[in-house]
């Protein structure tokens, strides 16, 4: 369970730093929004709280990615940080650090772990031989690759034997083993601790935590045939931040965190097996929780990641949303980072779609919350002059609710189940809903009923205002609008005050526009299908100069061998010939070669033949297939082969 500082302690808080190949997208803003959500939670409970996140940018993708772009690695990643930090500014991250692991201090922290290992016996020179994927920055035995590919992302490994230095992890396994069993909440969700306990009895493997010396990773001190392998400069990082090793006091303070958050894919092998070994021979405390939240795909069941291409930006998808609904951006932000944490239960992984954000724009914004904010106030303009009135004696006919769905937010956040929390907070939303509709304050004022009104009323404003907090940290800028729509801005927002009866008697509230527009689905649906039709032919367009591989091997290219030739009549351009390509029957096939190449000099020559081109009537004459030569306007030389071989070979 995340610790609960019950805002007295410290609350330090991680997100995985990213690798910068590329920009940022959907996957790292979840995760990233996620931890935000916890720090601004345990910020509003009074507890001081260090939220860090940052980059990965050392390692050979990197410096590949660089190269690609004529970069140097240092210009490159100082380029592509820029674009998670305005990431993070756009989507409110209220971030306390951001760390690039290429700083100084970070590098200092990295060589003086390794060194203090390798004093204790802890990291050993030997050979590594084995598989590299280059994308994942993963050594891996040759057992775990599929068909020769990485196990991780599928593309090809690379094989490599060089000199380098171990992590005795294999030193670790049964006391980490012990360790996770003792602490049922150190690894969640329970489902991927049983995997990684899966994992860990299998044995750990002494891991490879150097490589044969590269310009774009940090150097090992002791030996400069050598530098530090990635993941382990990497994980680092949390350490960094707590101001290892030289900042004791501030280790003291923070050290060791209360929540890592990570996704799925770097749970097992990383942060729940090497990272604590590295902690336990560091003679450190683990943190109190690593979680291992869920992937998403994008709704054709596609992957979202830098390394596969799909990217979904949620910059662009905040944009469509504003430009479809009306509202503001900051509503928009808020809107993408509810939609993330209520659509899917953290942990699973969930599928992502414009049309899904939508929906529940309109059905839990729009329609719940936005509807109670936008019909209380003007009853509160109405018949109690915009002033919130006494609560009255018939006061507290939500204080249940509003006792129900804080402890139930609680709970939830403190078990990182924000799905959860968010419906409880939701379930009171609701309960508000029918608490006006059963007691039809309208009614009470045509019947004069004033007291009993101002009840009723006061039970809505003060359930509203429990709302804007409870909802503080997932939007926060929408719980500001609200708070601030309540009248409450000089006051501030505080966990504590989610407590029936709060609202003080006399608050003048200062009604604004409308935050969530309701959005008309069907009209929503068509736009968005045009504007995908649109971009789908954008993209044909803009790729008719390239194909991609797939587009490649479905040309059917093959050797012939040219058995007859002769003009067709009426033209002086093309001739009919017919070329064996290894079937049964020769092809005929009409070509523009009559101007250029005499029969004879065609006759007995293998030739390159495109054999699934569709077949065309050219001058009356039927041709199947195409006979390749060089030259733009007129053929100047035919594709032919160096060396004798077969009709009916394919060409690649
Ligand atoms: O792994 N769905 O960096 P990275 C959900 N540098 N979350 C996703 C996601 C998706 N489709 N794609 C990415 C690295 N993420 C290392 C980490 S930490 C010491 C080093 C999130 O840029 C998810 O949290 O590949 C995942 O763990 C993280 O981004 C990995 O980002």
């Amino acid at each position: 369970m995340a610790s609960d500082t019950q805002g007295t302690g410290s609350f330090y808080i991680t997100t995985p730093i990213y690798y910068v190949n590329d920009r940022p997208h959907i996957g790292h803003s979840y995760c990233t929004i996620a931890a935000d959500t916890l720090a601004r939670y345990h910020r509003l409970r009074g507890a001081s709280v260090l939220l860090a996140t940052g980059t990965d940018e050392h390692g050979q993708k990197i410096a590949r990615a660089a190269a690609e772009r004529g970069m140097s690695p240092q210009a490159f990643t100082d380029e592509i940080v820029e674009h998670f930090k305005l990431m993070w500014e756009r989507l409110h991250i209220s971030h306390d650090r951001f760390i690039r692991t290429s700083e100084a201090g970070h590098c200092h922290a990295v060589q003086v772990v390794f060194e203090k290992l390798k004093a204790n016996g802890d990291i050993y020179l030997g050979e590594y031989e084995g598989w590299y994927c280059v994308p994942c920055e993963t050594y891996f035995p040759e057992a775990e690759l599929v068909e020769g590919k990485c196990p991780d992302c599928g593309r090809p490994a690379e094989q490599i034997t060089q000199p380098a230095y171990f992590f005795r992890t294999s030193k670790y396994t049964d006391r980490l083993l012990r360790y996770i069993e003792e602490h049922p909440h150190f690894l969640l969700p329970e489902f991927r601790c049983n995997e990684v306990l899966a994992f860990l009895e299998s044995g750990l493997r002494d891991a490879c935590v150097s490589r044969a010396r590269t310009n774009w990773d940090i150097p090992v001190l002791s030996d400069d045939t050598q530098s530090i392998y990635v993941w382990f400069d990497a994980l680092i990082n949390y350490l960094t931040v707590a101001g290892y090793p030289d900042d004791t006091a501030k280790l003291d303070t923070w050290w060791p965190p209360q929540v890592q958050l990570v996704g799925k894919d770097i749970l097992p092998r990383f942060h729940a097996t090497l990272w604590p070994a590295m902690l336990m021979a560091l003679e450190l405390p683990l943190p109190e929780t690593i979680f291992g939240h869920g992937w998403w795909v994008t709704d054709t069941g596609e992957k979202i990641s830098k390394s596969k291409g799909a990217i979904i930006d949620p910059y662009d998808e905040i944009r469509t949303l504003v430009s479809i609904s009306g509202c503001t951006t900051a509503v928009a932000v808020d809107a993408m980072r509810y939609f993330l944490l209520r659509e899917v239960t953290f942990g699973l992984d969930g599928s992502y779609s414009t049309e899904a954000l939508l929906a529940r724009f309109n059905a839990d914004l729009a329609n719940d919350l936005g509807n109670l904010l936008n019909r209380t106030l003007p009853l509160v303009e109405r018949y109690l002059e915009g002033q919130v009135p006494e609560p009255g004696p018939g006061a507290g006919g939500l204080a249940e609710q509003i006792a129900a769905a804080r402890s139930q937010t609680e709970t939830a956040l403190e078990a990182l189940d924000f799905r959860t929390a968010l419906e409880a907070i939701w379930t009171l939303i609701a309960a508000t809903n029918k608490f006006i509709d059963t007691r039809e304050p309208w009614r009470l004022h045509k019947e004069g009923k004033r007291v009993e009104l101002a009840a009723v009323l006061y039970d809505v404003l003060d359930c509203l205002r429990v709302a804007a907090i409870l909802i503080n940290p997932v939007m926060p800028m929408v719980s500001q609008e609200i708070w601030s729509q309540l009248g409450l801005e000089e006051q501030e927002p505080a966990w504590e005050d989610c407590e029936a009866g709060r609202l003080v008697a006399g608050t003048t509230i200062a009604r604004g526009e409308p935050l969530f527009p309701r959005i008309d689905l069907q009209r929503a649906q068509q736009r968005l299908l045009v504007a995908q039709q649109a971009e789908a032919g954008a993209e044909q367009e803009g790729s008719a100069q390239m194909i991609s591989f797939e587009q490649f091997q479905k040309m059917d290219l093959r050797t012939g061998r040219v058995l007859e030739v002769e003009q067709v009549p009426g033209t002086d351009r093309l001739y009919k010939m017919t070329v064996d390509i290894g079937e049964q029957q020769p092809r005929q096939m009409v070509a523009g070669l009559a101007q250029h190449f005499s029969p004879d000099e065609l006759i007995d020559r293998m030739v390159v033949v495109v054999a699934n081109l569709e077949p065309a009537t050219i001058r009356g004459v039927e041709s199947n297939g195409m006979i390749l030569a060089a030259g733009e306007e007129v053929p100047l030389a035919l594709v032919t082969l160096d060396r004798d071989c077969e009709p009916g070979q394919k060409v690649r």
